[in-house]
């Protein structure tokens, strides 16, 4: 066992993979806020071991169950020609079980390890940007005809954004750990936005549902290192029926923005417009006529819609006590909050820019 990682269950976990302890090693692998994920160096094939977190996933085997069909669903399609990327692989246990409970009764599963790629947490350029909203597009597009009703909601309301208010207004209400005093004027912000809000709630009501990824966060692609470009999206915890405006408004959320998501110097962040119109590109062009007008119209709201609500769920966390979100230090969780909610001031001051660039991207395409 390497040295960074010592736990005990993970030594009986390993055994469920035909690892012997002493001959693999165990290093944290990737920059997941919610579950725990190592690579696994064996003998023969390295392979990734991830800790579901149950207190935010909380049937993990209804994600592990999701995750199976979507994979399977993908790799048909690529058998058919039909789909570029490379669909991700679970690896059952030796007793030919999806995942493993240990004594703690923590869920584990395993994920196949594709060798060769990288992932970034910065897109360099507009190129890259471009291949990122590609890459996000084909997926979904590959998922028009999944079936979505055989996939379990693995949180109920993730990306509502109501019930993400409701949520921050119970925790102002109860102000358990006191740190109201310390934030009053952000969480204020929120609340004024009502407009917003409001504008969101109408378009919901009119957006064709779609199986979506909703965590499209620049990290969750692998590139290849020889072509440097996308092999793999990654990461289908939260693959679930959704609006398009949502996977382009996280891409958007974690591309565009000069900082990341936890940056403080506020005064220097600048939106990244060259990155914004290459990944609208990317994306409108992927999907092609499988995206209706009133979705493409709804990205730029989308692009406001996801800094917003993950600063209002950085913040419900801080307020909460920092329950959900896995953080390094006490301020985290409401640093990444004014992080977030500035980028959305941002972005929305300048939403008339952002609807000519994707107005004029689909046209260009069209
Ligand atoms: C969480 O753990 P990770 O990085 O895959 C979160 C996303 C947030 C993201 C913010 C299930 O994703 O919604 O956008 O952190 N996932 C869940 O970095 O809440
Ligand atoms: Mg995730």
């Amino acid at each position: 066992m390497s040295k960074v990682v010592n736990n005990t269950s993970l030594k009986q976990v390993l055994t469920n993979y035909r690892c012997s302890v002493d001959q693999c090693s165990v290093s944290p692998l990737g920059n997941g806020l919610i579950n725990s994920t190592y690579l696994v160096r064996n003998i023969n094939d390295n392979f990734v071991l991830q800790r579901i977190n149950k207190n935010v996933f909380k049937k993990p085997e209804d994600v592990i169950n999701n995750a199976e069909l979507i994979n399977q669903h993908l790799l048909a399609k690529k058998q058919q020609n039909l789909y570029s990327l490379s669909p991700i692989w679970q690896i059952p246990t030796i007793d030919k079980q999806p995942f493993v409970i240990d004594e703690h009764k923590e869920y584990w599963r395993a994920i196949g390890y594709i060798p060769n790629c990288f992932t970034v947490e910065e897109v360099e350029n507009p190129v890259q940007a471009r291949q990122v909203g590609s890459a996000f597009a084909q997926f979904t597009a590959a998922l028009s005809d999944f079936s979505a009703t055989s996939l379990t909601e693995t949180i109920p309301d993730f990306h509502n954004l109501s019930k993400r208010m409701d949520d921050l207004k119970t925790v102002v209400n109860t102000n358990a750990k006191q740190r109201l005093s310390s934030c009053q004027a952000l969480v204020d912000f929120c609340f004024a936005q009502q407009v917003f809000i409001d504008e969101v709630a109408s378009l919901t009501q009119q957006l064709p549902l779609q199986v979506t990824h909703n965590d499209t966060k620049i990290n969750n692609l692998l590139f290849c290192t020889k072509s440097n470009q996308p092999l793999a999206v990654i990461d289908l915890d939260t693959c679930m029926q959704g609006y398009l405006m949502h996977d382009f408004g996280d891409m958007v959320r974690t591309c565009c923005s000069n900082l990341p998501e936890d940056g403080k110097d506020l005064t220097k962040m600048a939106v990244r417009f060259d990155i914004y119109s290459a990944l609208a590109q990317g994306y409108i062009e992927a999907f092609g006529d499988k995206m209706s007008a009133l979705e493409r119209q709804s990205l730029t709201i989308g692009a406001q819609l996801l800094p917003f609500m993950l600063g209002v769920r950085f913040l419900t966390d801080y307020l909460d006590g920092d329950n959900y979100f896995h953080v390094k230090h006490q301020s985290h969780n409401v640093e990444r909050a004014k992080n977030q909610l500035n980028l959305y001031q941002l972005l929305h001051k300048d939403r008339e820019k952002l609807n000519k660039i994707t107005t004029d991207c689909a046209l260009a395409i069209s």
